[in-house]
């Protein structure tokens, strides 16, 4: 058997591709915004049911993008999640803002809406929330908490791409929302991202920032970065729209054969997604308890001995990290549950081309 891995990236068909390609060396157009670019960020404004959006280079150029775009006041406080990939809390600070790190709730492994008020003080300017493995936070009470302390908030969605809360896209809450279209993500571009956003003004603004601020050839209007996708990439994510759907059906029979068997085994938790929404099928999460017969670390290891490389997303968690641990101006609220969770989170191999012997086999091991 194959090594197998915890993601593997959807790739189009390379006939395809070069097919598009050719397109593209006669054009010798190869990025700034070019014919492929505003195809597919015009395409995936319907696929994400949002009203405006940028694509960018990467997801993390577009979350420093979107709180930049945000003008939030230098040194201001933003609470955050520590449960999530380093790019988010890195983000804030790159934006020179502090992060501070709240709990988040056990089911969804989101922000804990309910410990966050408790953080707010004088000096807090944002909420950046997580939507991590494609649950979502729980929009509707942050939106209440921050229209109550006048923050903003912005959604790191790297792993929520199409995901919906009621029938809307995930990406119309919040002032802003960031997809990544990293190649280990259901919806790639080889390296991508994207921002939406309901505020048109936000559209102006965000063009400038991803651009170096240039409007005109003698116009800058703001200190702007690169944080363009090329043509390239652009053409992948068009081929690559055309299968996500197939993809996330096959992730979804997955997903019912591990919740079937894994469901039988004491000691596993399933998370489960909450009611009204629908799943990214970005990742497969399970949490291994006491009643368990080993620990996550030992099935981690005992996994790799069958060549099953699951991954620990994420231990260590953010607020772990020593440029956080030894920064005195980031603040810790309590974090039992981060501090539990991140012992006993275990991704399991989730993709589409995954066979039959291969399931049974990750599902024998456990
Ligand atoms: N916010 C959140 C919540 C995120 O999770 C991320 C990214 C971001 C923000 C930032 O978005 P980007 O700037 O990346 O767009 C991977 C990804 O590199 C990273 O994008 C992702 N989160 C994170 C959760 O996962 P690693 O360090 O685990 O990657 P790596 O190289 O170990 O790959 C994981 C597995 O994927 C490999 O074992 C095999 C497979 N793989 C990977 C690559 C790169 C392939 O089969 N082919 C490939 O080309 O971070």
């Amino acid at each position: 058997m194959d090594k197998v891995f915890v993601t593997r990236p959807l790739l189009p068909d390379l006939d395809c591709f070069v097919e598009q390609l050719s397109e593209v060396w006669r054009s010798k157009w190869l990025t700034n915004m070019g014919e492929k670019h505003n195809e597919l960020e015009k395409k995936l404004q319907k696929v994400l049911k949002v009203p405006y959006g940028s694509l960018f280079n990467n997801g993390t150029t577009a979350l420093l993008t979107a709180i930049k775009a945000l003008n939030l006041p230098f040194g201001s406080e933003v609470i955050t999640t520590p449960f999530t990939f380093a790019a988010t809390p890195h983000c804030i600070s790159w934006d020179n803002l502090k992060p501070v790190f709240c709990d988040i709730e056990p089911n969804t492994m989101t922000i804990d809406s309910e410990k966050i008020e408790k953080l707010i003080t004088p000096n807090t300017s944002a909420i950046v929330g997580v939507h991590v493995y494609g649950f979502p936070c729980d929009v509707e009470k942050i939106d209440k908490i921050a229209k109550k302390y006048n923050l903003k908030v912005i959604y790191d969605g790297a792993h929520a791409f199409s995901c919906e809360i009621n029938g809307k896209g995930i990406g119309t809450f919040g002032d802003i929302t960031m997809f990544s279209f990293h190649a280990t993500k259901l919806f790639n571009t080889i390296e991508g991202g994207y921002l939406s956003y309901n505020n048109p003004d936000m559209v102006r603004k965000i063009y400038n920032l991803r651009n170096f601020g240039i409007r005109s050839e003698e116009l800058v209007e703001e200190i702007g970065i690169n944080g363009k996708m090329n043509e390239l990439q652009a053409v992948i994510g068009l081929l690559n729209l055309k299968l996500f759907k197939k993809e996330q059906q096959k992730r979804a029979q997955i997903k019912a054969f591990y919740d079937e068997n894994i469901s039988k085994i004491k000691g596993i938790r399933i998370p489960k997604m909450p009611e009204n929404t629908t799943n990214s099928y970005q990742y497969y999460p399970i949490i291994i308890e006491d009643e368990y017969k080993i620990s996550r670390d030992e099935l981690y290891e005992k996994y790799k001995q069958f060549d099953i490389y699951t991954r620990k997303y994420f231990y260590p968690a953010c607020c772990d990290y020593e440029c956080y641990k030894n920064d005195l101006s980031v603040k810790f609220a309590d974090l039992s549950v981060v501090n539990d969770i991140k012992n006993r989170v275990l991704c399991l191999p989730f993709y589409g081309e995954l066979s039959k012997d291969t399931l049974h086999k990750i599902v024998g091991v456990l």
